[in-house]
């Protein structure tokens, strides 16, 4: 039997493990990425591992998240990154230079390569048939530090594309039409591989369009083949001597297949506050809007952008509306300035942005009160743009753009002929914003430079016999990494504070966790159903940790939350019996027996609830590695231990 994409990169890369659907694999990582908000906690981790030099064949540092520079923190946290990653031999990509994914595809990424980046939206990669998946910060330092990295070996779906988008249909388009079939838990478990005769008429920055937002199905990643657009596309980065060809064996086999034709797709939005929340726009009807941001890594490439320029030149953004722009990369932004587009987008109104994450994270253009913003970006999660009850769309630049001009939403269709910009032959090539590292014999000349924001990582204790503990909350399903750890320009100054950060910690749902969780000393958190969707952040588990939480009960996990709870050393349980859930209430008090025993034996772990005299099963499901480090209290421990 043949193999799919992602099964020949496994095999190629597979340490550990039998390819057999749920087992754990560990995978040899050839590139590694961080960005400021998970990196300076991913670096600390790496100095605390005391491996000298990164062993992958590349590893790059990214400042694009927390570039608001309201204080000292953000800038101490850039100036520890830098020098931290000259020290060890990672590149650095400077304030500057672009967002994360966006410069990996354009300068670093290679097909059939492995990628992990402390960042949800590493999949992007997948858009040049790399297999690029987001870990948690202690994962990305393990990899660096030549360790493997562990998943389980999920299932395959296909997702066959035929036919050809219609004018004004976009990339973005087609990942909505994926998350409207398969919900923003439809992933979780699977590789999604995309394959078709429609694959050839999508080009490299629209297929990292679809691959992007393949996080927000819960997938492990998201993948297209290695062909010959993906050549030209290297070949327009200088780098054609990168090309690899991919593509999967007629006979692999997949456990799920979806059709989509891609002439039928008309343009949607993924309306509040879920990104599976999806709508055409003619559904949702010429409604005002307030304003629209146009970029982050899902939508930011030079494609797009050119396409936006061409849709404002001449014209005016409509006077209710505040539009802005913030190209993907210091490559897309020159580009612009150089060819004259830049100065359509200025000339209609535009606020042009650098090119950061900015208000995909909250970083700034936060909208009014209630405000209605049409948004390029992935997620559209409550109260992630900074503003509580803003209405948060996700939309393709062209229905932005048309839009930002109507002041109401708009079918991009409507705008008359097409606007066809063609790929450029040759990108502008200019690293000159990427700084090596030094040699590893001139190492020890470097000092790491810290400011007195970064605090140590927090201390973790091996797994209790027993555990005693309160229930400091209870929450519903979907609950995101937002929720948990919540980010934005006020807090995210905080990533390498984790006592500070932590008086954030689930605020979002009930501002007196954080004391109530203190004051209980030991806690358990409830949840529902994919538990921890969303972001990579290991805040989400550092937190908690710091606030006593050694217990997290849910109906199910998403997976990079799942692996950041186990690092942190936090038990992630889930009920044996879903109806459980309502056994136990806010400020039950809790025991959990021999819990130890029950992890070394692999056996159910049983919760029994003191206030009111009853007890429930849940599951554990930890592999023979995840049992030692759950043992341990967390991956640093254990990598201590073994190494
Ligand atoms: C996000 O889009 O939520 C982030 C900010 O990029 C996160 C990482 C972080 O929280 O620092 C992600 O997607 O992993
Ligand atoms: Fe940055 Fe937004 Fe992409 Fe996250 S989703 S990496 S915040 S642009």
């Amino acid at each position: 039997m043949g193999y799919t994409i992602a099964q020949k990169i496994i095999k190629n890369h597979l340490l550990s493990g039998e390819m057999t659907v749920g087992s754990d694999i560990g995978l040899r990582i050839d590139q590694t990425l961080t960005q400021d908000a998970t990196g300076t906690m991913a670096y600390l981790e790496f100095e605390a591992m005391g491996v000298p030099r990164v062993k992958t064949e590349k590893s790059v540092a990214y400042i694009d998240h927390n570039t608001l520079q309201t204080g000292f923190e953000n800038a101490d946290d850039h100036r520890f990154i830098q020098t931290v990653a000259k020290k060890h031999g990672i590149f650095f990509s400077r304030p500057g230079n672009g967002i994360c994914h966006q410069v990996q595809l354009e300068r670093f990424g290679i097909p059939g390569k492995t990628l992990i980046g402390s960042d949800s939206h590493t999949p992007t990669g997948g858009g040049i048939g790399m297999l690029a998946m987001g870990a948690g910060g202690l994962d990305v330092a393990v990899a660096m530090g030549g360790g493997a990295y562990y998943i389980t070996m999920p299932k395959m779906v296909r997702v066959n594309l035929t036919g050809k988008l219609q004018p004004w249909v976009s990339a973005k388009d087609v990942i909505l039409e994926v998350l409207k079939i398969m919900s923003v838990k439809g992933g979780v478990g699977k590789i999604v591989e995309y394959g078709g005769e429609g694959v050839k008429t999508l080009t490299v920055p629209e297929r990292a369009t679809i691959t992007n937002m393949g996080a927000e199905l819960g997938a492990t990643t998201s993948i297209f083949p290695s062909d010959d657009v993906t050549k030209a596309f290297l070949k327009a980065q200088g780098r054609e001597a990168d090309w690899v060809e991919l593509s999967s064996d007629a006979d692999a086999n997949y456990d799920e297949i979806i059709n989509i034709d891609l002439s039928a797709l008309i343009p949607m939005a993924a309306c509040p506050h879920s990104p599976d929340n999806v709508k055409s726009i003619e559904e949702i009807g010429r409604k005002k809007i307030d304003q629209v941001c146009i970029g982050s890594c899902t939508n930011s490439s030079y494609l797009d952008l050119m396409r936006v320029a061409a849709i404002l030149k001449g014209k005016t953004v409509c006077p209710s509306v505040s539009l802005s722009i913030a190209p993907g990369s210091k490559q897309v932004y020159n580009m612009l300035a150089l060819n004259g587009a830049l100065g359509d987008l200025i000339a209609a109104g535009a606020r042009i942005l650098e090119c950061a994450c900015g208000p995909c994270i909250g970083m700034g253009q936060s909208p009014n009160s209630a405000g209605i913003s049409l948004r390029t970006f992935n997620r559209n999660f409550e109260g992630r743009s900074g503003t509580a009850d803003g209405q948060i769309y996700l939309v393709s630049p062209e229905t932005a753009a048309a839009s930002a001009l109507a002041g109401v939403f708009c079918d991009p269709r409507t705008l008359g002929e097409e606007c066809v910009i063609p790929m450029p032959e040759t990108f502008l090539i200019n690293d000159n914003m990427v700084v090596p590292p030094i040699e590893a014999d001139k190492m020890d000349t470097v000092e790491v430079l810290r400011g007195p924001n970064i605090k140590p990582f927090p201390a973790t204790a091996p797994l209790n016999d027993t555990i005693n503990a309160k229930c400091s909350l209870k929450v519903g399903d979907n609950i995101t990494t937002d929720h948990i750890m919540p980010a934005g320009a006020k807090i995210l100054p905080l990533r390498s504070n984790i006592p500070a950060i932590s008086e954030y910690c689930f605020t979002v749902c009930d501002k007196q966790f954080p004391a109530r969780a203190k004051e209980m000393k030991e806690s358990v958190i409830v949840g529902g159903v994919n538990y921890g969707q969303g972001s990579s952040r290991e805040h989400a588990a550092l937190a908690p940790l710091y606030l006593g939480v050694k217990a997290v009960v849910v109906k199910s996990f998403a997976r990079i939350h799942r692996s950041n709870l186990i690092n942190a050393g936090i038990l992630p349980l889930t009920f044996a019996d879903e109806a459980d859930y309502d056994a136990i209430d806010l400020c039950d008090e809790l025991t959990l027996p021999d819990v130890k025993m029950c992890v070394e034996n692999g056996t159910d772990i049983v919760i029994e609830n003191k206030t009111k005299g009853t007890s429930i099963v849940t599951k554990c499901d930890l592999t023979d590695r995840t049992k030692a480090i759950i043992l341990a209290g967390g991956l640093l421990n254990y990598t201590k231990e073994n190494s």
